[in-house]
């Protein structure tokens, strides 16, 4: 449901109201039923009044759980997420989250009640200065200047949010909730995006024309813009293989003949394979980010030659990252249909080898599917030191550690239909990549370019919330679960239930692999002695099932799916995986030690 379609009964005219009132009007009016946060002082007196606007505080463990959720929820709805903290430190821990929120492109909106006018700068109880907080990470900064403007400002916050896809925070000093104002409730603006330019248009549908070896990149852009299907029948017409962008899986179904698998860290090397046979390459929806088109398995698969045409509705992206030929500035959806018109009825130069490019495509897939079903474990000499170490003993549930490899595909076909997913930061997570398929848009939720651990859990919470009839299944790997798991309290305590699969592998693992590859195994820091995270959720109220024999996997998650939709059950499924480790994240980014000082000459 976009913004438009809400159905207010805000009075629009001039009317006496308290600011409190004009701010929870302004909310009711922006279509928000859900709020996530932590109650407190500051904003007690309109938060009095949310439940009689039909707004429901889901109150949390910790204030970023509250902000990753309110991300989860947009990115789920397409509706804005919103938070809301006590001024000062409940504020303050939202930063992460906020931070991450943006690098999502979600439009959450985070509401940060300040320290009182008439106290700011005499250093009281919970003062700081909050914007330059989140200067970094947010689109728009609304701070309310006057009472009198708190509606006003809102509702710009919440315009801004979906005009420029990303957070936007309304700051409002604590004692300006009081009093009376007169006020005019402001309904929503939505954006109307076009196509872009018609030049650049017309350049594009020349390109792509003359391609006899058409690729397209589907990006979160055609996820936030619904314009999968519009994606599809371009790439239909066209008849090009379909990449996803890094961590967009979800951008193109994956049952689609065309549908290749996504690119970037632990992606599919039939998409790299392809997209680097491309003459022209249509990058639709996405910035083309840096980190999501490094080379990957050894291939340095970006087409050098190949004609770029990039879509996205930042103009500040075109170009930005990589060389493009033709850069339109417009929504992906409108983008994809103006390109689908001036293309039919055209003469394409793919038609001729049309059937043979299925058929590479079909080949590329076949061949990544073989090397997926091999690969059962990885085949490093440390790796296979870990599977041998991990082979004489047993794990607390009496059975064995299990490769992550067989455990991702294991849970791949187990997931249900209409599954949504989130991931987090580490490196069984990133091997997911691999396994993650999806047949609709809004399914995948990966902790995007921020990268913070602890990013997955609260955000499947917050998608759940926003789509209750569709399972909600979180990864994370044992140390992220340690930082996000006291939201399971969140979970039990307002009946959301998810499913939260935890690999437990007893490391901080993907940082792990950095010390083996370029710090001569010097373990600092990285090892993991946890308890039974099973256990602990059992004592938190929820379900847990401790899994370590590879043919449990499936009917565990089947069995925490049903927990989950049909007795309204939160369930930790904690796998017990070896030590084994993947490929690692920042090859690029690391050196080889150099130590010059004579005391540190061992540490190379
Ligand atoms: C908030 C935050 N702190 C630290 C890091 C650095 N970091 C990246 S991956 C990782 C290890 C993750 O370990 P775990 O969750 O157990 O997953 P594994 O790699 O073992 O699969 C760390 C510490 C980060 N990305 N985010
Ligand atoms: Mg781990």
């Amino acid at each position: 449901m976009t913004d438009s379609e809400h159905k207010s009964t805000a009075n629009t005219a001039l009317q006496r109201i308290t600011p409190s009132e004009a701010l929870v009007e302004t909310l009711a009016a922006n279509g928000v039923t859900d709020i996530f946060g932590i109650m407190g002082s500051a904003f007690m007196d309109a938060m009095d009044i949310f439940a009689p606007a039909g707004i429901r505080l889901t109150s949390v463990v910790h204030e970023q759980g509250a902000g990753h959720m309110a991300d989860g929820y947009a990115r789920a709805s397409g509706r804005h997420g919103v938070v809301i903290g006590q001024n000062g430190p409940g504020i303050s821990n939202c930063v992460t989250a906020i931070a991450a929120a943006f690098w999502a492109h979600s439009p959450v909106v985070i509401i940060t009640p300040e320290a009182g006018t008439m106290g700011i700068g005499l250093g009281g109880f919970q003062e700081a200065n909050q914007l330059p907080m989140f200067q970094e990470f947010t689109k728009y900064q609304g701070h309310v200047t006057h009472p009198a403007r708190i509606a006003e400002f809102a509702g710009r916050c919440f315009d801004r949010a979906q005009a420029e896809m990303g957070p936007t925070q309304l700051n409002i000093p604590r004692d300006y909730f009081y009093g009376e104002i007169n006020a005019v409730i402001p309904q929503p603006r939505p954006l109307e995006r076009g196509p872009g330019g018609l030049r650049s248009l017309d350049q594009a549908a020349d390109l792509l024309a003359a391609a006899r070896f058409p690729v397209i990149i589907s990006g979160g852009g055609v996820v936030m813009a619904d314009a999968v299907e519009q994606c599809q029948a371009l790439a239909e017409q066209l008849g090009a293989a379909v990449v996803n962008s890094y961590q967009h899986n979800d951008s193109f179904p994956a049952s689609h003949p065309l549908w290749c698998g996504p690119l970037g860290y632990q992606g599919s090397k039939a998409a790299m394979k392809l997209i680097a046979r491309a003459d022209v390459v249509l990058a639709l929806g996405t910035r083309l980010g840096p980190f999501g088109t490094l080379p990957q398995h050894d291939l340095d698969y970006w087409p050098k030659d190949a004609k770029i045409i990039q879509v996205d509705a930042d103009h500040k992206m075109l170009g930005l990252v990589k060389q493009i030929s033709v850069g339109i500035c417009g929504d992906a959806k409108a983008a994809a249909e103006a390109l689908s018109l001036r293309l039919s009825g055209r003469e394409l130069a793919g038609a001729a080898n049309r059937g043979q490019r299925y058929a590479q495509i079909a080949e590329e897939k076949a061949l990544w599917e073989q090397e997926l079903d091999a690969w059962t474990h990885e085949r490093d000499p440390f790796s296979l030191e870990m599977i041998a170490e991990a082979q004489g003993e047993k794990t607390f549930g009496q059975g064995q550690f299990l490769h992550p490899r067989q455990v991702l595909r294991e849970l791949e076909k187990a997931m249900p239909a209409d599954v949504m997913v989130s991931t987090d930061i580490g490196n069984i997570n990133s091997i997911a990549n691999s396994y993650l398929r999806f047949e609709r848009p809004r399914s995948l939720f990966a902790a995007m370019s921020w990268g913070n651990c602890g990013y997955a859990f609260p955000t499947i919470i917050g998608a759940k919330v926003a789509a209750p009839h569709r399972p909600a299944v979180s990864y994370a790997g044992d140390g992220a679960w340690g930082m996000s798991m006291g939201e399971t309290l969140t979970c039990v305590r307002h009946n959301i239930p998810v499913t939260a699969v935890v690999f437990h592998n007893r490391q901080w693992g993907a940082e792990k692999k950095n010390q083996v590859d370029f710090y001569g195994r010097r373990f600092v820091a990285g090892e993991l002695d946890n308890p039974s995270f099973a256990a602990i959720a059992r004592s938190m109220g929820a379900e847990g099932i401790v899994v370590d024999r590879l043919e449990e996997v499936g009917p565990a998650l089947k069995k925490a799916i049903d927990l989950q939709m049909n007795h309204g059950k939160t369930c930790i499924i904690e796998i017990m995986c070896t030590r084994e480790l993947g490929d690692p994240f920042r090859r690029d980014a690391l050196q080889h030690p150099v130590r010059l000082l004579e005391k540190y000459r061992d540490y190379i």
